[in-house]
């Protein structure tokens, strides 16, 4: 079998797939240089048979071609992001046994001692200019294994969720359908490409549908703006606290400009929220200033999209409504019963969007199924017909601007500072990140503490968005009767912390 998604582009040929503040790229451009890449990847050989190829490459053509390239040539792609530390993209080529790094220049530095110390080699993206005839393309099973993507949990270090090809596109077809995707659509990438939002929801749908991707490097609030006014977007989706910057950078602005901002947005058929939950507060600010209904969804890394309001009907604010088109969901109490309308359980997830395992973690697999339904950890609530999201059935997972951060995981690393006798990460209410990490310290004696030298050393550690923004000291941390720390009780605590 041929992976149907790469196919398809054959159909689309001279359209633009890609635009970027460098260049545009067509979708054959795309099949062609993809299967260049394939083919240097394969050097001699007929199939990668499912190696991992990790690769740090920004949000432009280049990162699309080799995500590609490694499918295309039977391996497992492993994205690694642009703003993670040297420990962090350690970690994750280490853990997935990558043995080829795909980079550029302007990251040699970073992944060069990193391929030193993990026996990696390193391959220069534009060693893949190079043009090769031969191997063959393998020809592939969609239960051939195609990514793996980082999250974190309630255990340690971010696991590997592995996705098939039949995964990867079972979650676009279902987005594909929902939101009627067509050629004729354009979006705006601003989001990181090492999750599912970016790369599913955005990327690969638009690509799947012989749409127009616009990427740029990052996101810029007032670079955003003016993509609404000069670009022909017709779709444009985001995390809450991207809507949340958007509109502080509105309100800042001149009337006059407010008034051309509010204007442009009329062109655009769609804008979606997910990733955390959508402040109402920040849905009707939004609707006021770009006349649009925001349409809020519910997904995970492990299962791609599994929620979603209506593209045409009501949409209610605080609900995510009903289950996408082929997934199956069902709300679950402790003891495993499916409950009843307007009780509240744990969302289960079924279906062919569902993720296959953690990578070399069978153990952690087979406990987050019950069976065959994948147990999300989120609870939530069906009222009036619609799906309601409450919250998560644990304390140790964060979301800080749509980025799931584990406590545990931060702890782990804060813990390993010469100046840190114990520590508590818990996550605190934020209008704008949704939650904001922060931390409580029990110093050891006698040391002289300055937070942002910590701070600083935490971020050489750390991906950026796990870094603490609040902390206190305290003596001890409060404990419950089995020694556990109490985060109930902690965050008390953090009522007019400092920043
Ligand atoms: C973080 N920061 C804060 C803060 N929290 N500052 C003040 N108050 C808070 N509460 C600061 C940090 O100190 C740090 O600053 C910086 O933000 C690091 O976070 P960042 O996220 O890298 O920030 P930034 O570069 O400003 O980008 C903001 C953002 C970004 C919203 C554009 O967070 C983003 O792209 N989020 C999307 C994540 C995403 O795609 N998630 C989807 C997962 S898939 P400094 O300057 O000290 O470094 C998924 C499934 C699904 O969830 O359903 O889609
Ligand atoms: P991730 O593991 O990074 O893919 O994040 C998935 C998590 O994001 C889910 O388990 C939810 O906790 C959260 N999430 C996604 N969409 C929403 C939403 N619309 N409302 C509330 N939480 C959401």
């Amino acid at each position: 079998m041929t992976i149907h998604l790469i196919e398809r582009a054959k159909k689309f040929q001279e359209r633009t797939a890609i635009l970027t503040p460098k260049g545009s790229f067509s979708y054959s451009d795309l099949f062609q240089q993809s299967e260049q890449v394939a083919k240097n990847l394969l050097h001699s050989s007929s199939d990668l048979k499912e190696k991992r190829v990790a690769f740090l490459l920004p949000s432009d053509f280049s990162y699309v071609k080799v995500q590609w390239g490694i499918w295309r040539a039977g391996g497992i792609a492993v994205p690694l992001c642009t703003s993670h530390p040297a420990p962090e993209l350690e970690y994750i080529v280490q853990n997935s046994g990558a043995s080829v790094i795909v980079t550029n220049n302007d990251f040699i530095d970073i992944i060069k001692p990193i391929a030193k110390r993990t026996r990696t080699q390193i391959i220069l993206e534009s060693a893949f200019c190079t043009q090769i005839d031969s191997p063959e393309l393998p020809l592939l099973s969609s239960k051939r294994r195609a990514m793996i993507l980082y999250t974190s949990g309630t255990t340690g270090r971010p696991k590997g969720v592995i996705s098939t090809h039949k995964n990867i596109q079972s979650q676009i077809e279902t987005l594909v359908k929902a939101w009627k995707w067509k050629q004729d659509d354009h979006i705006l990438q601003i989001l990181p490409l090492h999750h599912v939002h970016g790369i599913i929801n955005i990327l690969n749908c638009a690509l799947w549908s012989g749409a127009t991707c616009e990427m740029l490097l990052n996101f810029n609030s007032k670079v955003v703006w003016q993509h609404f006014v000069q670009s022909n977007l017709t779709l444009f989706m985001a995390v809450p606290t991207i809507y949340s910057k958007l509109i502080s950078t509105w309100e800042e602005s001149p009337p006059e400009q407010q008034q051309f901002w509010s204007k442009a947005c009329s062109k655009i058929r769609l804008m979606v929220s997910g990733s955390a939950a959508l402040p109402i507060q920040t849905l009707k600010k939004w609707k006021r200033i770009s006349g649009h209904f925001l349409l809020e969804r519910y997904g995970m890394t492990e299962i791609g999209m599994a929620l979603s309001n209506p593209l045409e009907g009501k949409r209610v604010p605080g609900y995510v409504g009903l289950p996408l088109p082929g997934v199956k969901v069902r709300l679950v109490n402790e003891n495993g019963h499916v409950v009843e309308p307007g009780i509240p359980g744990e969302i289960q997830v079924k279906g062919p969007n569902v993720f296959s395992e953690y990578w070399q973690r069978p153990k952690e697999t087979k406990k987050s199924f019950q069976q065959g339904w994948f147990k999300t950890g989120d609870v939530a609530i069906l009222e009036n017909g619609i799906y309601k999201i409450l919250g998560r059935n644990s304390v140790d997972i964060i979301k800080s601007g749509g980025y799931k951060v584990s406590a545990l995981e931060i702890e782990g690393i804060l813990q390993t500072h010469r100046d840190i006798k114990e520590c508590a990460v818990i996550g605190i209410p934020d209008a704008e990140w949704g939650e904001s990490v922060a931390v409580a310290l029990v110093l050891k004696t006698k040391t002289v503490f300055q937070w942002d030298t910590f701070r600083k050393w935490a971020k050489s550690q750390l991906a950026p968005y796990k870094v603490p923004v609040h902390h206190i000291q305290m003596k001890i941390l409060p404990r419950n009767a089995m020694g556990k720390v109490n985060k109930a009780k902690l965050a008390n605590n953090f009522q007019g912390a400092v920043k």
